[in-house]
């Protein structure tokens, strides 16, 4: 079996799987999957030094090594603040309006991706398969292959892929895009992106395409882009189930509400979230149907990030604002509609706070995939399980179908589903939690992995 390299923009070692650890499904996935192929996880240390040196610091953690380099203030803002977060996060979310294009982004990303090709290079054996994760590194494949890389190398995009007219605002968007096709397998959330990625190939680069197989061939490279949608890790997240913090969670969750429904929203504090768009979907609810202060608690965990980032800073003053207003317009003396918390929780906190919730309230503007969606239905009581509410510009409605998919544009698209779920009977929130749960717990962030590393590892070379 072949080592695996992993490259993403920063590193986490867990634990082992079920600890009470705080990271995410990916580095629970990352660390299984390094655990069983061996190998390196390479990334940004999240340092910062006053001159690069490009040197690694390796560690040995359980069963691979991780390997990271420590940046330049300047490079951090460039790369990581400046073209990953405030020039592809908002076009690839399809906030142009968002996106800045400043010619020093551009550069501060093409020279951290060489930087870190400069400093993997050396850790690489021959047979070793690499796989990058995400939008930091869309052109690291291109700078692999003029070091002279010859090995099989995967990029997986977590986020959206946008439409091709919308991609086309972006200075030397082909290059960007050219520079990726030097990876064999690019892996996309859902069959949209795939389809819009493409798209662009076929329209902008001329490419040549062959749509069924996902096969893009273009000057001698033939890259094979698919979609992969992750999952949780569903064993990990379903080890919280009686245990005591998250049975303490439900109860502190589900006591204050006093026999109101709870809402919930889990989203970092991100425009691409949509949560200014839920409150306008509650005041809908509100002005429509009489009584709902004493019917409906809304809780949204909204921990802060990038808050470097203006844009950031902006959505976070705007939801302040909001939240203030609709509690001031909508409570009473003794009752308030919207806990809106600003901070991060335990995964088993989280749990018992999913469960206690009648609705699950997903809606992003647009999304990836969206985790938190399947959180919340993992984490369900199969005899009396609550509804899932779920944008259908998250990638995840692909596969969730049995959710109630809404316009999270539409105040009273949104309203209107919370009315229905609020009023569903337990024989449909039944049938329409099992075929979600299905589809969760069969499509397992595990195999997720599985899945990606076996197509890259697969087809035969094409290199010239
Ligand atoms: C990107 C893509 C794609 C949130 N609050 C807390 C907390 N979280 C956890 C959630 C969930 C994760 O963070 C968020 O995952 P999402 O998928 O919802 O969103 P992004 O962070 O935007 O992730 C996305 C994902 O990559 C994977 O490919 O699905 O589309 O944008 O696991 O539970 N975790 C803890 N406390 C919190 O307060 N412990």
């Amino acid at each position: 079996m072949s080592r695996l390299i992993v490259v993403s923009n920063r590193v986490s070692v867990t634990k082992g799987r079920g600890a009470a650890g705080a990271q995410g499904g990916l580095a629970v996935a990352m660390n299984g999957a390094l655990r069983k192929h061996g190998g390196i996880w390479f990334g940004w240390s999240g340092n910062e030094v006053a001159r690069f040196t490009g040197q690694l610091t390796m560690q040995r953690a359980d069963g691979f090594t991780t390997a990271t380099i420590d940046l330049e203030p300047h490079d951090v803002d460039e790369y990581y603040n400046g073209y990953a977060n405030r020039t592809l996060w908002p076009l690839f979310h399809y906030r142009i309006d968002l996106a800045e294009y400043e010619t020093e982004f551009g550069r501060g990303y093409e020279r951290v991706n060489e930087q870190f090709a400069n400093s993997l290079v050396p850790l690489v054996e021959e047979e070793d398969l690499v796989w990058v994760q995400d939008y930091h590194f869309l052109p690291l494949g291109e700078r692999l292959r003029a070091h002279g890389l010859k090995n099989r190398l995967g990029l997986f995009l977590h986020i959206p892929w946008p439409p091709t007219r919308l991609l086309v605002s972006l200075p030397y968007h082909e290059r960007l895009v050219r520079a990726m096709l030097h990876y064999d397998v690019i892996g996309f959330q859902s069959t949209e992106w795939l389809e819009s990625f493409l798209h662009y190939c076929r329209k902008e680069l001329q490419a040549d395409v062959d749509e069924d197989s996902g096969t893009v061939q273009l000057d001698g490279h033939v890259a094979v882009a698919r979609a992969f949608p992750i999952g949780i890790d569903y064993k990990e997240f379903m080890a919280f189930r009686g245990t005591q913090t998250a049975q303490r969670a439900y109860e502190r969750l589900a006591g204050s509400a006093r026999n109101r429904s709870v809402v919930i929203g889990v989203d970092r504090l991100d425009y691409s979230k949509g949560l200014p768009e839920r409150i306008d979907a509650m005041e809908r609810l509100f002005t429509t149907h009489d009584d709902m202060v004493n019917q409906l608690l809304y809780v949204q965990i909204a921990p802060p990030s990038r808050e470097d980032v203006r844009s950031y800073q902006e959505i976070r003053a705007t939801l302040e604002q909001k939240t203030g207003q609709f509690n001031g317009a909508h409570s009473d003396v003794d009752l308030v509609p919207i806990r809106y918390v600003n901070r991060g929780f335990g995964r088993a906190e989280l749990f018992g706070f999913y469960r206690a919730a009648r609705i699950g309230l997903v809606t992003p503007m647009r999304d990836g995939m969206n985790l938190v969606a399947k959180e919340y239905v993992a984490a369900q009581d199969p005899e009396d399980p609550g509804v899932l509410i779920l944008s259908r510009f998250a990638g995840a409605a692909e596969q969730m179908s049995d959710a109630l998919l809404v316009n999270s544009h539409s105040a009273e698209d949104v309203a209107r589903a919370l009315w229905t779920a609020l009023h569903m009977p337990v024989e449909e929130r039944r049938a329409r939690w099992e075929k979600l749960n299905a589809v969760v717990r069969d499509h397992d962030v595990i195999g997720w992995a599985e899945d990606f590393i076996a197509l890259l590892a697969a087809p035969p070379f094409h290199h010239m």
